[in-house]
Formats: structure tokens, sequence, C-alpha cells
């Protein structure tokens, strides 16, 4: 007899997970709605989005990963066995303990991309095994934000934008209309039908900035000096609040001092932003509480750049007077669960001093920064997520693995990241995987990157497993709900697989949850809910506070901020001690020459399309089927282009292949869209399902040396390069 029923869950082919009803009939899913009841849920969210009503397809795709595959031929050849999971885990776990035996414990490496998955587990895993080379791309995706954030306020900020209370926005290096079709999105088109003033901080007029009010397109890279410069405009008028910064800013004379230089006329020569714009941006800004401030990649791949540019715009909030008051930012509370840091055990394990190949280099994202920064929160009780802040720098770790340089990494573990299309460099990705002595990659789909592994083992997707959404553990906010269905053919939750390695290899103790729903409910058991209880509303979370600097501590002074002075550190007294320039400066750019006269930005996202991933759906591919060059028309008609012409863009580093399009932006300027391959080309070398074609990746260069040196961000906009027709 045939068993249907319709079962609450949620959709995950974004971070956003939308609630979703699927109907279940004899273990397989025959269908899935919206469910307008669960948390997060918008209609117009649902109409709008493109990739949940694929949701059957994708569980059935002819490229799903659906048994655990061992390679037979050479590295590359395409030439799979399919094995059990238990041959798989078993020869893993041995390879690994044969290579500990003989380099020691650093000698593996994983790799993680953007948040598709639970990471706790793998580093939970890797903290037990004892190697600190995780790597992922925080460098140059939220953590210079967040370090930035975190010294001058002593936690991480979260922007709030609130059509009703909000009364200026500005977003910065940021495009929703393209990276976000969630809640987000909606908020700032419902902010500006409200007539309400919109800044747009970015080298191409995207869809947000079609939104604003004033759009500036700066030069990528430049942004540190656009940012002063409106600071410089702010003080000058007098447009900031006074009282907060008396009362509770560090450094603000010697702030006045530096910001002399940054008139608006300098600034437009830099920046290319007119600096009647400067002007009008500052007094909006400055003019308008509570006013909310919010970035996104588009400043955190500037190099040297990232750093100063969030530093420079954390003190722009501050003395604006709109941190911690609602409709601009609040400074959120360490969650009522248990936060992924525990659950990682990073803790324990920093305490072994490990080395991770950037450690001893980078004065912020390392184990000695961290735990500088981590005496400044705890004076709050609060401690940052460890393992995403001390993740080691990809480009020593692609050298290590060649060089053997400072010691060396023979094999490593992807999880839920595809870095041949999405790390840069893609031919020094691909020459250090080649090396390695054991490369297992865990995958929903083939990629290139699974193409060149040893093992690689299907992993559980979207409705196959339970969800839960944390923030990292650095707000009090959980989400999520049930699988709606066990996994098809063989996959497997990712927990599974590190915990079954686990138990191989001496860590039995450290995994008492035999499934991922029971971890779970064990990180959630401090609310007193069981897991059912929990996923039936699918939501925890507290309201936020605010003004909290000024509640009483212990012995009844206002608490204050979790920095050395107790202030917000405009100036910081803790990048002054490591050496670093206290003040935001920026630093030189790369600037285009003779052979490369222009300037790159390789990091453009496009809907339906996420990084690398779904460009194996047939009804995506024909709503965006070519990756796309984007220029001004000048700059099109100055190199002799028409649009839709196809073109080789080229760096240093290599050559891409794109169609033009062109659009209002900077002169002088082209944006490549990043994450392309064909997933109909051949599975195995050479094409490697088409990543030596337009991937942005190839152009791009992670050099450690170049990198910044407290962060460790290398430079995804403001390439140098040049383009011709082909
Ligand atoms: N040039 C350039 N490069 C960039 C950027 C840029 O702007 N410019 N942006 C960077 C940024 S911000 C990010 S976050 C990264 C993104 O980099 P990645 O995260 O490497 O990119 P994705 O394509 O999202 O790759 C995710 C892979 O995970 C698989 N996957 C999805 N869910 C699961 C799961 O639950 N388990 C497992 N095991 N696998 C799963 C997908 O099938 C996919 O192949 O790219 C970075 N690279
Ligand atoms: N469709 C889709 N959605 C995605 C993703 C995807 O790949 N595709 N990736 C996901 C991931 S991993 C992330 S991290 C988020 C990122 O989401 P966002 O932070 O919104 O990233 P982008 O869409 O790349 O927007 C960055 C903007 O910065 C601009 N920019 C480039 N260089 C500069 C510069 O020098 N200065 C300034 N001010 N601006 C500059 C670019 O033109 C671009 O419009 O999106 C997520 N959502
Ligand atoms: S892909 Fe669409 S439906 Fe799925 S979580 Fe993201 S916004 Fe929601
Ligand atoms: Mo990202």
């Amino acid at each position: 007899m045939s068993e249907r029923k319709v079962v609450p869950t949620n959709c995950r082919f974004c971070g956003y997970q939308c609630g979703l009803l699927a109907t279940v009939e004899n273990g397989k899913v025959r269908k899935v709605q919206p469910d307008s009841s669960r948390y997060p849920h918008n209609a117009g969210i649902m109409r709008g989005c493109k990739r949940w009503p694929l949701i059957s397809e994708v569980m059935e795709h002819p490229q799903r990963i659906n048994y655990p595959l061992k390679r037979v031929g050479e590295r590359g050849s395409g030439r799979w066995e399919r094995i059990s999971w238990e041959q798989a885990l078993d020869e893993i776990a041995a390879k690994l303990a044969g290579l500990k035996e003989e380099f020691g414990p650093e000698v593996l490496a994983t790799s993680i991309g953007g948040p598709h998955t639970t990471f706790w587990p793998l580093h939970r895993f890797l903290a037990l095994f004892g190697s600190p080379n995780n790597m992922g791309i925080g460098q140059i995706c939220w953590n210079p934000g967040i370090w930035a954030n975190t010294l001058t306020y002593g936690w991480p900020v979260d922007m709030e934008l609130d059509p009703e209370g909000t009364e200026c926005a500005i977003l910065w290096g940021v495009n929703p209309s393209q990276s976000d079709n969630s809640l987000f999105w909606h908020t700032v088109q419902e902010f500006k039908r409200r007539g309400k003033p919109l800044i747009v901080v970015d080298p191409r007029l995207t869809g947000t900035a079609q939104e604003a009010q004033l759009w500036l397109p700066v030069r990528p890279g430049t942004d540190a000096v656009l940012a002063l410069g409106l600071l410089h405009v702010i003080v000058q008028e007098k447009l900031y609040d006074e009282e907060f910064v008396q009362n509770w800013c560090h450094g603000f004379e010697r702030l006045c001092d530096h910001l002399i230089p940054y008139t608006p006329a300098y600034v437009e020569e830099v920046t290319g932003v007119k600096a009647e714009d400067v002007v009008k941006a500052a007094r909006l800004y400055g003019k308008s509480t509570p006013a909310c401030l919010y970035s996104g990649r588009g400043i955190d791949q500037l190099g040297l750049n990232s750093f100063p540019t969030h530093r420079a715009l954390a003190i722009l909030r501050a003395i604006t007077g709109n941190l911690d008051v609602p409709g601009a930012s609040h400074l959120s509370e360490m969650p009522d669960f248990i936060p992924e840091l525990e659950l990682e055990l990073s803790e324990p394990y920093a305490a072994t001093s490990p080395r991770s190949v950037s450690q001893e280099k980078l004065l912020l994202q390392s184990y000695q920064g961290y735990a500088k920064v981590r005496e400044q929160t705890m004076k709050h009780k609060k401690r940052l997520p460890m393992r995403y802040l001390t993740s080691a720098h990809p480009h020593r770790v692609w050298k290590a693995m060649l060089t053997g340089e400072p010691y060396p990494i023979r094999s490593m573990i992807v999880m839920a990241s595809n870095p041949l299309l999405t790390q840069a460099d893609t031919q020094l990705v691909y020459r250090a995987l080649k090396s390695l002595d054991l490369l297992v990659v865990l995958e929903l789909f083939e990629t290139p990157t699974s193409m060149l592994a040893d093992y690689v083992l299907p992993s559980a997707g979207v409705l196959e497993r339970p969800l839960l959404e944390t923030k990292a553990g650095v707000a009090n906010i959980a989400y999520g709900g049930d699988q709606a269905v066990g996994p098809y053919y063989e996959r497997r939750p990712d927990y599974d697989f590190w915990r079954e390695l686990g138990l191989r290899l001496g860590q039995e103790k450290a995994w008492p949850w035999q499934t991922y729903r029971e971890a779970l409910e064990y990180s959630l058991s401090p609310l007193g809910y069981s897991w059912d209880d929990f996923s039936g509303s699918g939501l925890y979370y507290q309201d936020n506070e605010y003004l909290k600097y000024e509640e009483p501590d212990e012995q009844g002074k206002p608490q204050g901020f979790a920095t050395v002075s107790g202030k917000v550190e405009i100036y910081s007294e803790l990048l002054q001690e490591m050496g670093a320039d206290p003040l935001p400066s920026p630093r030189s750019l790369s600037q285009g020459n003779a052979d490369f006269p222009l300037m790159l930005m390789s990091g453009a996202r496009f809907q339906p399309y996420y990084a690398s991933s779904y460009h194996q759906l047939e009804k995506l591919r024909r709503m965006h089927p070519e990756p796309i060059a984007e220029m001004s028309p000048v700059t099109g008609e100055k190199l002799g282009l028409g649009e839709g012409s196809l073109v080789d863009v080229e760096t240093e580093r290599g050559k891409a292949r794109f169609r033009t399009r062109f659009v209002p932006m900077c002169d002088h300027v082209v944006s490549v869209e990043y994450g392309w391959w064909y997933p109909e080309m051949k599975a195995s070398e050479p094409e490697l399902g088409g990543i030596w074609l337009a991937n942005a990746n190839l152009l791009t260069s992670g050099d450690f040396d170049a990198s910044d040196p407290l962060v460790g961000t290398w430079t995804y906009n403001g390439i140098p390069c040049r383009v011709a027709k082909v």
C-alpha cells in the first residue's frame, strides 16, 4: 500500500532556508510548495525564486553523486569504481593514519566554501586529528568586516534596515538585486518605495544602484578614500553625534587630524566620485538618524584595502550615532544554545599551540590574533567563532602541497566547495590538487574538483537531511527544520562522514551522537527543546537589545564596549600594539600598466546561479546561457567592441572568455561573472568540465605576500587586465 504524507521542511538552495511543505510518497518527494506557516516565508520571494521549483529535478539529477566512488584510472581520467561506504571510510582512514604517522597531523588540509552545510563536524574532526589547516573563503568573505568591527566595537555588528524606522541607508559594495533574492532585497525595495534616501556605492549601476537616490560609482579598490572623504565632510560640518563621540569614542581628535587631506576634491581625483556627490552623501547620511550602513563582497575583496575600508566604515557608523540603535545596527548576543565554537572543539585545540601554514605571518587571522581579540570580547563574556577566523591562507596551503614548505601537506578533504572554480589562481589550485597523495571530495554533484579526486562521497542535500542555521554562533537565533525524506540512493549527511572517519581514527569518545539529528538536538539542549519541538515551529530567537553599552556591569558602571579603552576605538589600541596602523589609511592600489591598462572586477554574481552551482540545470542555463563581461559603452567603444562580442579577458595570470554587455559603470573597468563551467563537457582531463574557458579565477591570484598582513585578504576586485576581441 502506498504511503503519502505532507511534511514541513526547508529549502536549502541558498542560505535563506525558506519553509516548504513536501508531499512524500513511498520515501520519494512528489511535490513541494511554500509553507506560509513556517519561518522564513515571504510570498513575493517564493514567486520570484527560480530555484525551489526545481527541487525534485535536483534530487534526481543524472549528475548527482549517488554512491561512493573510487578512482581506478589516472587522476582525472574519469574512470571510477563504485564501492561501499565501509570500504571508502576504511581506506581513507588507513591512508590518513599512515600520512599522519609519516608527516604529522598538519599533513591533512580541508577546503570549505560558502554556507551550504554545517561545518562544525569537519572542524571537530580536524581539531581531534590535530591539523590547523582548514582553508576556505573567509579572508575575502565576511572576515575583514568581522575583524574590523570587533576591533572597533568589541563585537561584530548586525545591520538593521527597517523601512519604517530607518531614515537613510547606504549599501556599499553589495548587490542584493542579484545576490540575495530573499528578505533583504525586498526590504531594500520597500525602503525605496517609501521615498527614503538610499545611497549605493558600486562601480557598476547594478539593479540595486538603480533603486538609489544617489549612486556613487567608485573606482574599484578606492573605497577607503571615499569613506574617509565622507568622514571628512561629516567632521567639518559637525554632522556627527557629539554626545556619543564625547562619551563613547576613543581617538576622535587624532581622527580629525588624520582626515585633513581627504577633501571632496581629493576624493574625486582618486575615486572618480564627483566632489559634490561626496558632500551630498555625507549630508544625507550624517543628517538622517537612524541610518543603516550595509556592506558586501565588493569591499571584502580589495586585498590590502579591505581592512582599512571596513575600519573607516565602522568609524562612520559610530560617530554618526548609528551603533546599537534600532533601525541602524546592533551588537548581537551569544546564543542561549551551544555555540558552534564549542562543538568545533576549537578552544581546547588552540591550547595545543597549533601552527597553521599562515600562522606566524598574519596578525589577526591566526591563533595568536584570535587570542588577543578574545581577551577583549571576554570582557563581555563573548567569543567569536574560532575556526572561521583562524583558517589557513589558501595560497600557503597550495604552496605547501607543491613545495613541502613550511611542512608537507599531502592530503585534502573538500566539503561543499569547488576550489577549482572558486579559489584564486586555478592553475595553481590544479597543480596542487594533482600533486596530492589523497584527495577526498564530499559532494552533491560531479564537479571539476571531484573529477580530480581519489574518492568522491555522496552527500545528502536539500530535503534529505535536517537543517539548523545559527549564524555561526554569534547571534541568539537558530532556525531550520527536519528532513522530508531519508537520503536517496547511498547519500549521507556530511556529519556521518566525519563521525565515521573519527571513529576509525581513535575519536570514539568525541562522537556520542549517532546521527546528525541527535547532534543538532544536543546543540539545542540548553533551550529545553527536543528536536521535534523545535522543528515544528523551526525558529528560536530572542529580541535584539539596544544601547547595551549603557547597561550597568557588575560594579554598577556602564559596561561600555569590549575594547582596550572600553569605548569605540576610532584609534585602535590593539592595532597600535600589534604594530599596525591604528587609524584607517588607504594602501596603494595595483595600477594598470601599458600591457594591462584596464581594471578587472572578478566576482559579479547573477541569478539564477550561486557561485559555481546550478550550471547543470537546463532551465536555469536557458535563462542565463553565457558568461558575461560588463563594461561601460565608452570602454567598449574605445576597445572597438560591440555589445555581445566574444572577448578574451587577460591578466598577468591567465585568460578567460566572456560575452560583452554594456552597462553604465566606471570607465576603463571590466567586470566578469565568476563560477562559470560547463557540466555538459567531458568530466575528465584535459577539459575537466570546461574549467579552462570562462572561469574568472583563471585571472586572479591569491598571492600570500601581496595579501593583507592582518587578515590575509587577497584581491578579486581591482586587477590590471586587458580585453581582446576573439
Ligand atoms: N573570482 C572570485 N572568486 C570567488 C568570489 C568572487 O567574488 N570572485 N567569491 C568567493 C566567495 S564570497 C565564496 S563564498 C566562494 C564560494 O565558493 P564555493 O562554496 O566553493 O562555491 P559553490 O559553487 O557555492 O560550491 C559549493 C559546492 O558545494 C556543493 N554543495 C552544496 N551543498 C552541499 C552539502 O550540503 N554538502 C556537500 N558536501 N556539498 C554541497 C555544491 O554542489 C557545489 O559544488 O567563492 C569565492 N570565490
Ligand atoms: N545569485 C547568486 N547569489 C549569491 C551568490 C552567487 O554566487 N550567486 N553568492 C553568495 C555569496 S557566497 C555571497 S558572499 C553573497 C555576496 O553578495 P554581495 O555582497 O551582494 O556580492 P556581489 O553580488 O558580488 O556584490 C558586490 C558588489 O560589489 C561591487 N564591487 C566590485 N568591486 C568593488 C569595489 O572596489 N568597491 C565597491 N564599492 N564595490 C565593488 C560589484 O560591482 C558588486 O555589485 O552572495 C550570495 N548570493
Ligand atoms: S533558493 Fe529560493 S526558496 Fe530556496 S532558500 Fe533560497 S530564496 Fe528560499
Ligand atoms: Mo561568500
